[in-house]
């Protein structure tokens, strides 16, 4: 059994690639909820929906989030009446909005709903938020203090971050299924997925007992570096390290992971900047193909540790 640590678009497609190279059941996937927020009355998770619809191959293929062949039609009518549009809830996606906000209504966890989700979709692996506990990212920027998605979606990241925070982290539990599967005797190893580390891997790691477990692991952890060519695939990981004053480097990410990773896989334009233990392959993921020899090529390396 492997535990993969995801949040946003690349961290959903390597999960992807792991869920079609593992057996049914072999898999748990715990995702970053950080990003959450409640918006227009609903509660909206959007990285555990991204991995939902990566995983089921529902997902939009160029955004990356939100669902394939959607439209936009209730966004328009809302910005007619002057309500607030800037974040895109498509008309198929506000179904699993509405029906998530209304299970959490009736007191079931984010994790059962999620887990539920992901077997009506088809998805034979464990998916899960990585608590149940409200934790919600704040970005502190050169503009003051900003909720997530108001940095992230309708500042389009523009303003200068200068450190995260990740509020509610200090009373929060690992979800029930993420905490058996890291105390489970089947687990083989633990991968982080090329997600930002700072923006959707740091709010996981937050979650008291989850970093002390990755420093005490018995068995391999490794990362995929989000960094190709010095550049992120997608996303603001690489204008986010500037702005925290670290390079754009793989080492800066195995520096960022330092004490919770045995190994690093970095993309072959990185090369130059390898070090200690890496692991040089082809990191971009065009397509599902891709996607899956990533997640063999990350298993073998698991394997390689033990
Ligand atoms: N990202 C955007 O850049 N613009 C949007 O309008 C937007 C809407 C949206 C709706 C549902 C959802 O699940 C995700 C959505 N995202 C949007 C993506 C999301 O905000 C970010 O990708 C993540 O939070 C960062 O990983």
């Amino acid at each position: 059994m492997i535990i993969a640590l995801a949040g946003g678009v690349g961290g959903a497609r390597l999960a992807h690639g792991l869920a079609r190279a593992l057996p049914p059941g072999e898999l748990t996937i715990a995702v970053n909820t950080g990003d959450d927020f409640t918006h227009l009355g609903l509660h909206i998770s959007p990285d555990p929906d991204t991995v939902l619809y990566t995983i089921s191959e529902l997902a939009d293929p160029e955004r990356g989030w939100g669902l394939k062949d959607e439209t936009f039609a209730c966004m328009e009518a809302l910005g007619r009446l002057g309500g607030e549009n800037w974040f895109a809830l498509g008309d198929k996606d506000l179904a699993t909005h509405i029906e998530r906000t209304r299970r959490l209504a009736t007191g079931e966890t984010l994790s059962t709903i999620t887990a539920d989700f992901a077997q009506r979709l088809g998805i034979q692996h464990t998916i899960i938020p990585m608590s149940d506990d409200p934790i919600r990212t704040i970005v502190h920027t050169d503009q003051g203090a900003l909720p997530f998605q108001d940095y992230f979606v309708r500042l389009h990241c523009a303003p200068a971050v200068k450190s995260l925070e990740f509020t509610g982290a200090d009373a929060a539990k690992p979800s029930p299924a993420l905490l058996a599967a890291m105390q489970s005797e089947k687990l083989k190893g633990i991968i982080i997925c090329p997600s930002n580390p700072f923006l959707s891997i740091d709010p996981i790691l937050a979650v008291p007992g989850i970093r002390s477990w990755l420093q005490g692991r018995t068995v391999p952890c490794i990362a995929v570096s989000p960094l190709i060519g010095g550049k992120a695939v997608k996303g603001p990981a690489g204008k986010i390290m500037a702005e925290l004053k670290l390079d754009t480097t793989p080492r800066a990410i195995a520096q960022h992971y330092h004490g919770i990773i045995d190994g690093l896989m970095i993309d072959h334009a990185d090369a130059n900047d390898s070090f200690g233990e890496c692991l040089i392959t082809n990191t971009l993921m065009r397509d599902i193909a891709d996607r899956e020899r990533l997640a063999r090529e990350a298993l073998s390396y698991i394997e390689r540790l033990r």
